[in-house]
C-alpha cells in the first residue's frame, strides 16, 4: 500500500500512521535520513534504514523517517522514498537547517542533517528521535569555526534525542562544553562517561546516568514540562560485540584527519569524506557497527518514545 500523506502546511506533510499515533498519544520516534545517503554506500544505507525501522516498530513505537522529497518536509517517509535516497546516495543533497528553505523554494529533495531533521520532527509534533551520532565541534575548530548546526537546533527544539555520542572525528570535550552553553541535558544510558560512537565510552563524563529508558523518559519528560526548551541528550554505548579498538580507531582517524587537511575538505564535506576514509581504513568495521549502534538505538528510542507517552498523555501540540 502506497504511504498516504498529509499536509500540515505548505512545507510540511506527515503520514497518516504518523499522525494518527500522535493523535492516540502513542509512541513515535523520528529518524534522520542523511545517514542514508551520506552514511553508508549502497546497499547497506538501505538494509539499515529498513531494519531501524523495524526495530523501532518491534518495539511498539511507529517510526518516522525525515526527508525533503519533491520540496516539501515529509514525516514518515515510506518504504519507497527510503529506496529512493539509499539509491541515489550522494547525489542527493545533504540537508541542514539553512538548506531547508532552498529546497522548499526549488521543490527538489533532500537528506536531512540531525540539525534539519530535529526541527521538522518537533513541528509536527514529534517528540524522540533517533540518530548514530551528532554533529559537534569539529577538531581545530580554533581555526575554523567549524560547528556543526545539529547543537543550535539541540538548544533550541524540545526533543530527546537517543545517539551513540558525537562522531569520534570532533573534538569531543569541546562539544561537550558547548552542549552545556546551550542548556542540553547528557544523559548516559548505562554510562557515567560519553560514548565515542565507535567506542564504549570516552573519558569524559554525562551530566547524568541512567539505568533504564524509562529513567530518561522521565528527565525528558521533566524538561517538556517544565517549558525549558531545547534537547534531552540520551546516550547509548555501541553494542560491546561491535566496538571498534580504540588504538585501531585511533590510527584510521589521524590518517582521515591528514587526508582531508591534504585534500583540501572542509565544511559540509568534511563528515562524509571522514566517514568514508574511517571504513576503508577498518575494512568495513566502523560500518558494521554504525549499522549496529543505529538498530540498537532505535530499539531504545522506541522505549523511551513509549514511556514519554504514558507519562505525557494525549495528543502532542506541534513546536
Ligand atoms: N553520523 C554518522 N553518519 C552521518 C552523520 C552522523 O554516522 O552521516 C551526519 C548526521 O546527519 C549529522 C551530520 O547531522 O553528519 C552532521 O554534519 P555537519 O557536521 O556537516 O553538520
Ligand atoms: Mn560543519
Amino acid at each position: 500500500m502506497p504511504t498516504v500523506f498529509r499536509r500540515l502546511d505548505r512545507y510540511l506533510e506527515v503520514s497518516e500512521e504518523v499522525l494518527a499515533a500522535l493523535a492516540e498519544g502513542r509512541g513515535v520516534v523520528a529518524l534522520e535520513s542523511n545517514v542514508i545517503a551520506h552514511g553508508m554506500p549502497y546497499p547497506r544505507n538501505l538494509e539499515t534504514a529498513l531494519a531501524v525501522e523495524e526495530a523501532v516498530r518491534r518495539g511498539g513505537a511507529v517510526p518516522a523517517t525525515v526527508a525533503v522529497i519533491g520540496g516539501r518536509a515529509r514525516v514518515g517517509c515510506g518504504p519507497e522514498d527510503i529506496e529512493t535516497l539509499a539509491r541515489l546516495g550522494p547525489a542527493v543533497p545533504k540537508a541542514s537547517v539553512r538548506d531547508l528553505p532552498v529546497l522548499f523554494a526549488r521543490e527538489v529533495t533532500g537528506a536531512t542533517t540531525v540539525a534539519a531533521t530535529g526541527s521538522i520532527a518537533a513541528r509536527a509534533g514529534v517528540r524522540v528521535f533517533v540518530t548514530g551520532g551528532i554533529g559537534g565541534v569539529h577538531r581545530g575548530w580554533e581555526g575554523t569555526f567549524d560547528i556543526s548546526a545539529d547543537l543550535a537546533v539541540l538548544g533550541r527544539v524540545s526533543l530527546a534525542v537517543v545517539c551513540s555520542g558525537a562522531k569520534a572525528v570532533l573534538d569531543i570535550p569541546a562539544t561537550l562544553e558547548h552542549l552545556e552553553m546551550l542548556g542540553v541535558t547528557v544523559v548516559g544510558l548505562g554510562t557515567e562517561r560519553f560514548p565515542g560512537f565507535w567506542v564504549r565510552e570516552t573519558p569524559y563524563p554525562v551530566d547524568v546516568a541512567v539505568s533504564t529508558p524509562e529513567e530518561a523518559a522521565a528527565v525528558a519528560a521533566a524538561r517538556f514540562a517544565s517549558g525549558l526548551p531545547g534537547a534531552v541528550l540520551v546516550t547509548v554505548p555501541v553494542p560491546a560485540a561491535d566496538e571498534l579498538a580504540r588504538e585501531e580507531l585511533d590510527r584510521a582517524l589521524d590518517r582521515a584527519l591528514a587526508a582531508a587537511e591534504a585534500e583540501g575538505v572542509r565544511g559540509k564535506a568534511l563528515t562524509p569524506f571522514l566517514l568514508q576514509a574511517v571504513e576503508k581504513a577498518t575494512g568495513g568495521r566502523s560500518l558494521q557497527a554504525n549499522a549496529a549502534l543505529l538498530r540498537n538505538n532505535a530499539a531504545v528510542g522506541a522505549r523511551l518514545a513509549l514511556a514519554l507517552a504514558e507519562r505525557c498523555p494525549g495528543p502532542v501540540s506541534p513546536a
